[in-house]
């Protein structure tokens, strides 16, 4: 990215003071590749000093047009509002093939990107299948640096590994649809275990019933999941659009909030998430070392080869780095 030359100092400095020109080009360098990038982003990290970790943090998941968005803009209205500064990171699958598009029509928050107290942010989800691009770590401790206090990740509900947002955030919401039960909603099992609060969306015009009726199945299906962490997954029936509901979604999310922090809860997940984020760092860290290690390589390549003619990979490695003498 060829972004002005500012010092690592004056990066932090606007950032700190969440300039949206510092805040928008912090945002693309952690999201590039390329070595100079990555020189660049560790240099701002450090003159940046020890994450606040002072935010909120909700991923809502749920599958292709189930309202996420609308949700999103509309519970982020509310908080801006009410005087919260509320920032949102799009997965936007499209975006990791056009580079830096900017959010379809119905993703654009209209209102809410218009907010003073608000800020919207296409990520590219890089190709991962859960959606969820590997810089978002990084992109919500910039956004805290900056004060924001809740912070919305918006998946994408497609994938195998729809539930990596857990390693992000705080909180789960899963928005589900009035027609059916979650069979027939296509609900994989991994996302019901891990959302913290339930949704049934679109619970408006004729829907209304048919959502009473979904919301109820949801509720009987979560008893086979049994949380044995004694938080009692609420489902409730909403109108992103309308607005109903969006108040006891606004209070249950608080309520988890409180239940969240007060058992201890958040800090576990927290340090687990750190710990999952030290391991990417490390795995990633170590993989670009080894390109650049003459020895490891040809050890690898002698390994690939006896591999390619049949012989178990692990025996492989092992015989081309312990050869025994
Ligand atoms: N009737 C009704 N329509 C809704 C509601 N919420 C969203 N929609 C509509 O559903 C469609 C999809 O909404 P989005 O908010 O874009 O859904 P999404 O989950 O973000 O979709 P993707 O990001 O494409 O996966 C839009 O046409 C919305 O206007 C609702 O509460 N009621
Ligand atoms: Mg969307």
């Amino acid at each position: 990215m060829n972004g002005p030359h500012w010092t690592p100092q004056e990066w932090a400095d606007g950032i700190r003071r969440a300039d949206r020109a510092f805040l928008g080009r912090a945002l693309s360098l952690v999201e590039s590749s390329l070595e100079a990038d990555v020189q660049r982003a560790s240099e701002l990290f450090a003159a940046l000093g020890a994450a606040p970790e002072s935010s909120f943090r909700l991923a809502i998941t749920g599958n292709p047009g189930a309202g996420k968005s609308t949700l999103t803009e509309a519970l982020g209205l509310r908080w801006a509002e009410s005087g919260h500064k509320v920032a949102v990171l799009a997965v936007d699958p499209s975006s990791s093939l056009h580079r830096g598009s900017i959010l379809g029509d119905k993703t654009r928050m209209e209102q809410l990107s218009k907010h003073p107290n608000a800020f919207i942010r296409p990520v590219a989800s890089g190709g991962q299948l859960g959606g969820v691009a590997a810089s978002t770590r990084a992109a919500m401790a910039l956004l805290e640096y900056a004060g924001y206090t809740r912070l919305v990740l918006e998946t994408v509900g497609v994938g195998q590994n729809e539930t990596d947002a857990a390693h992000y955030v705080d909180a789960m919401l899963l928005l589900a649809l009035p027609n059916a039960g979650d069979e027939v909603q296509g609900i994989k099992r991994g996302i019901m275990e891990c959302a913290d609060l339930i949704a049934v969306n679109k619970c408006d015009g004729s829907l209304v019933e048919a959502g009473a009726r979904a919301a109820g199945q949801l509720r009987e299906s979560l008893n086979w999941f049994g949380r044995d962490d004694g938080w009692k997954v609420p489902v409730l029936a909403l109108s992103a659009q309308q607005g109903q509901g969006l108040p006891e979604l606004d209070e249950a999310l608080e309520r988890f909030e409180r239940w969240v922090r007060g058992t201890g809860q958040f800090d576990a997940r927290r340090a687990q998430q750190r710990a999952h984020a030290w391991d990417e760092a490390w795995g990633q860290f170590l993989a670009t070392w080894a390109e650049g290690q003459p020895e490891l390589q040809s050890a690898k390549a002698q390994a690939k080869s006896a591999f390619d003619q049949g012989q178990n990979a692990q025996a492989a490695l092992r015989a081309a780095f312990y050869p025994k003498k």
